[in-house]
């Protein structure tokens, strides 16, 4: 399979702030990682700070990938440009989130994209990432 990792604002910042909420762990690290748990698979990645550029990355991947694991960030709740930009591509993207959303402020409670996902999964640290893709082989294997 081959699966883009996707990420947005300010997670090219984890594992140097906020490491209570978000780890000590710098997500190339842990892209290797995850290239080692999944060896036959075709992993990509991708961060940007900028709304735009990861609707870009969406269209762009979209004839070309099998599924995306999108940690929309901040832009989760607050952005319905990423929200029809997953509507239009036929490519099954599972939203995923570091931390349990659910049990911080009220504002990150609720998701613009959710209903343009094929699910959720939040609050397993990075391994929301791990799991993200194991969603998307289940997909992939009931086809
Ligand atoms: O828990 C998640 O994965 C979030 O998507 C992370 C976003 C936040 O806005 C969402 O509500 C939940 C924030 C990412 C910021 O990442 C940082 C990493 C290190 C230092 C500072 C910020």
């Amino acid at each position: 399979m081959r699966i883009l990792i996707l990420n947005g604002p300010n997670l090219n910042l984890l594992g140097t702030r906020e490491k209570t909420i978000y780890g000590s762990e710098n997500f190339d690290q842990y892209f290797e990682e995850l290239k080692l748990i999944f060896p036959d698979f075709t992993l990509e990645y991708f961060q940007s700070n900028i709304e735009g550029e990861i609707i870009n990355k969406i269209h762009e991947v979209r004839m070309s990938l099998d599924g995306i694991v999108l940690n929309a960030a901040a832009y989760t709740h607050t952005s319905v440009a990423i929200r029809d930009a997953i509507s239009a591509v036929d490519l099954p993207i599972i939203e995923v989130h570091i931390s349990n959303v659910h049990k911080r402020e009220a504002f990150r409670h609720a998701s613009i994209i959710s209903a343009s996902c094929v699910g959720v999964i939040a609050g397993f640290g990075l391994d929301s990432y791990r799991l993200g893709i194991e969603a998307l082989t289940k997909l992939n294997k009931s086809k």
